[in-house]
């Protein structure tokens, strides 16, 4: 009589087919020249970042840094301190991080956290876990003695309550956002950023507070691994802003960095998840945005956004913002060994 297969794996023979593959070794990165990728105009988080790989600094440690800048920023109405709360008045964040070596760290829903992304990286590092939520979350940022605080600022506090004045609150379906497209200056800012270092590693972090005004408990797709963030070190990464709930209907960063896998240019890969998102979306289209970056382990770069208007920013040596990305240069400025520049990406609409 044939084996089941959970004879098969109880027999240990499944083991030691598995034992008998070949190991195929993960691609050893490259001396790259170094970049930094991150998405809408976020030009001082881009600096930071640069000028950890500047003084030959390691990719995840330049994404971090980048990823605390508008965190701690109380201006940055869509990410950390000054973040929109959810329709009850809390802010709460998502944050993820993601090594060249498929390592990852992710909080989701956590209160009172100056710096998700550390937290994150915490979870990948100290924790035999990938994502941590809400108060256990909370409570290993207090373990590890991270920087808590109340996050509402005066200002976020007052846009909530006018908001509240004019809104259809209701603790179940937000019906009164239909009337307006995500892209809502409320919910911009959300960094995603993906950088290469001198090694050739190729590391990403996102970290957002999310949809202004989201129902409490709502979780989007900045902190999903394969979502908002993926980095495979040999193929590439790929970052995702915008809607949330559209990018992890299609599995977005990881889709974008298989069709890298599979042959796409850092461009043609972004390019074809928007498009597949304006596609299966059961939303209107033109009400929601979505924005995509890739970044390949030879620093080209990728970009589509679904409506016009979504920027990123990329560091690098030289005069040319990206060989193969498209789009239109809006700024450019000099950096310490380097340009930054501020591009417009190309859109479906
Ligand atoms: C979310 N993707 O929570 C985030 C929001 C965002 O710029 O990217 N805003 O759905």
């Amino acid at each position: 009589m044939p084996l089941s297969r959970r004879d098969l794996l109880r027999s240990g023979a499944a083991l030691g087919a598995l034992a008998a593959l070949p190991r195929v070794a993960a691609a050893a990165p490259r001396p790259a020249t170094p970049v930094v990728l991150a998405t809408w105009d976020n030009r001082a988080a881009a600096t930071a970042a640069w000028d950890v790989l500047r003084a030959g600094g390691y990719a995840l440690d330049a994404a971090e840094a980048a990823a605390r800048i508008p965190e701690a920023d109380p201006e940055d109405t869509s990410v950390g301190l000054g973040g929109r709360p959810d329709r009850d008045g809390r802010v709460t964040l998502d944050a993820c991080v993601m090594d060249e070596r498929h390592r990852c760290g992710a909080v989701a829903a956590v209160e009172d956290v100056l710096h998700p992304v550390t937290l994150a990286r915490r979870v990948m590092e100290n924790t035999p876990h990938v994502m941590l939520v809400g108060e256990g979350a909370r409570a290993l940022a207090e373990a590890e003695g991270l920087e808590m605080g109340d996050l509402l600022t005066p200002a976020s506090e007052a846009a909530w309550r006018e908001w509240r004045e004019t809104a259809e609150y209701a603790p179940g379906i937000n019906t009164e956002r239909r009337d307006r497209p995500s892209g809502h200056a409320d919910d911009h800012d959300t960094i995603g950023v993906l950088t290469l270092d001198a090694a050739g590693r190729l590391c990403g972090a996102c970290t957002t507070s999310g949809l202004a005004y989201k129902m409490r408990g709502r979780v989007g797709d900045s902190p999903i691994i394969g979502g908002g963030l993926f980095v495979d070190g040999g193929v590439g990464g790929a970052v995702a802003t915008g809607h949330g709930e559209e990018v992890i209907r299609v599995a977005g960063a990881s889709a974008v960095v298989e069709a890298m896998r599979h042959g796409r240019t850092a461009q043609d890969a972004a390019a074809s998840l928007v498009e597949r998102v304006a596609r299966v979306t059961p939303a209107d289209p033109a009400m929601i945005q979505v924005g995509v970056l890739a970044l390949g382990p030879d620093g080209s770069v990728g970009a589509f956004g679904l409506q016009p208007g979504f920027v990123y920013v990329v560091a690098r040596p030289g005069s040319d913002p990206a060989p193969d990305a498209e789009g239109t240069v809006t700024n450019r400025q000099p950096i310490d060994g380097g340009v930054l520049f501020t591009v417009e990406a190309p859109s479906v609409l």
